[in-house]
Formats: C-alpha cells, structure tokens, sequence
C-alpha cells in the first residue's frame, strides 16, 4: 500500500537541467572542452563534483582537487544566477495540481534530490511547504544509483520502502529506487527508463485524482 511519495526535483518537478547546462557549458569554454546538450545527459542526476568529472573526462583533462575548486564554485554562482531568474511558471505542468491532491488527501511527502541547492529551488517556486521532508545533496553521501537518499526519505517520513513511491527522471534515479524496494515511476520516455514499475510523459495527461487512482494500484 502506497502511504507516501517521493519526488526527484529536477527534470521531475521542474526543468533545471538547462541551467545546470547552460553553466557547465560556460565552464566548458573556459577550459576548451567540446560540451553538447547531448554530452549533458550524463551529468544529469549526479552531484556536481562527479559531474565535473565527467566534463573533464570528455575533454581528455585532469585537475587537481585544488585545481577544480574555482571551477565548481564558478559553476554553481552561474546556475544559482539563474535559478534566482526562474518563477512558478517554470514549475512542470500537472506537477502542482498533483501536489495540491496528495495534501488534500493527507499523503507523505518528501524530496529526494542530489542537489545541493534544492532548498532554494522548492522556495523559488513555493513549493516548500509541500513536502514534510527534504532529503538533499548537502545530507547525502553515496549519490543515486546509491538508495541512500531515498531510504533517508523514508525514514524520516516514518514509513518502510515498500509504502512509498518514487519519481524520477533518471535513468540512476530509478535504479535508486528499486535498490531501496520502493515502487518506481519513471517521467520521461520508456526506452530510458526501463527499470521503473511504470513510466509518464509528465503529471499532465490526465487528472491528478486519476493519476493518483492509477499509481495507488501499482
Ligand atoms: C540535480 C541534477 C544534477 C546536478 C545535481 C547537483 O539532481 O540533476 O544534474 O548535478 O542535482 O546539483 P547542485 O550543483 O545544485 O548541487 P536531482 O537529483 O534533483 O535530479
Ligand atoms: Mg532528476
């Protein structure tokens, strides 16, 4: 029986990857590595430093601990410029109608996100008050397909693995998930996401008490 829900932020509640891109492609620049939207799928889910790591690695480079510093913190002060930028318009559609329902209705809420910034985000958008608990990149250690945040989630929540739901966008979102016995729904398309229990285009296709109906029988 499904008591409660946990939400990845971004990708499933709002479209932050194009911030994220938009600073790493910056950083990118400076370090004259070639950096597509297509290369940026695979920092998407992953803490900042691992993805640095990987912008690295596509342009054949290596960096000191000390080295890579001023990068990260370059990054992250282009993205929060950003984010600061964004309004509740920019909340995925579907995604506050649902949320209005599961508080009608009394469910648990929580956030499970690898961002660091995640608090500021869900309070750019109002939607802090929403969730009981927000598990972020700042109380994580072992980042997805590492369960730990969402076991986390859990148990702060109060509630075992098998009463609660995930959403997620990420393909290493997923696996999370499922490594921590919880029911998995995957947003975005099937093919990428073929570990989850079921998958979504989005929170918008049908009602949100329909949506809810059909995850509840999961
Ligand atoms: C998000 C993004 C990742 C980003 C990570 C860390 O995770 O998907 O691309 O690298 O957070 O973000 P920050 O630099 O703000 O700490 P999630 O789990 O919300 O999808
Ligand atoms: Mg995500």
């Amino acid at each position: 029986e499904i008591k409660g829900f946990i939400f990845d932020l971004d990708g499933v509640i709002v479209d932050t990857a194009k911030y994220h891109f938009i600073a790493w492609q910056a950083v990118a620049r400076e370090l004259g590595i070639d950096f597509t939207e297509e290369d940026n799928e695979a920092l998407k889910g992953v803490s900042r430093k691992k993805a640095f790591d990987l912008l690295l690695s596509f342009g054949g480079l290596t960096l000191t601990e000390d080295e890579k510093e001023p990068f990260l913190e370059r990054k992250n002060r282009h993205y929060l410029a950003l984010v600061d930028q964004m309004g509740t318009g920019e909340i995925l559609p579907g995604v506050l109608p649902f949320l209005e329902v599961l508080q009608r209705k009394n469910y648990k809420t929580a956030l499970g996100s690898a961002s660091k910034n995640a608090r500021r985000v869900l309070d750019r958008l109002n939607l802090t008050p929403f969730f009981q608990v927000i598990i972020d990149g700042n109380r994580v250690k072992k980042a997805k397909p590492d369960p730990e945040v969402f076991l986390l989630g859990a148990g702060e929540l109060g509630l075992p693995p098998e009463n609660c739901l995930v959403f997620e966008d990420a393909r290493a979102g997923i696996a999370a998930a499922k490594a921590a016995g919880m029911i998995a729904v995957g947003i975005g398309k099937r093919d990428q996401l073929s570990q989850a229990d079921l998958v979504i285009p989005g929170f918008y296709q049908e009602s949100p008490e329909a949506l809810l109906q059909r995850l509840l029988r999961l």
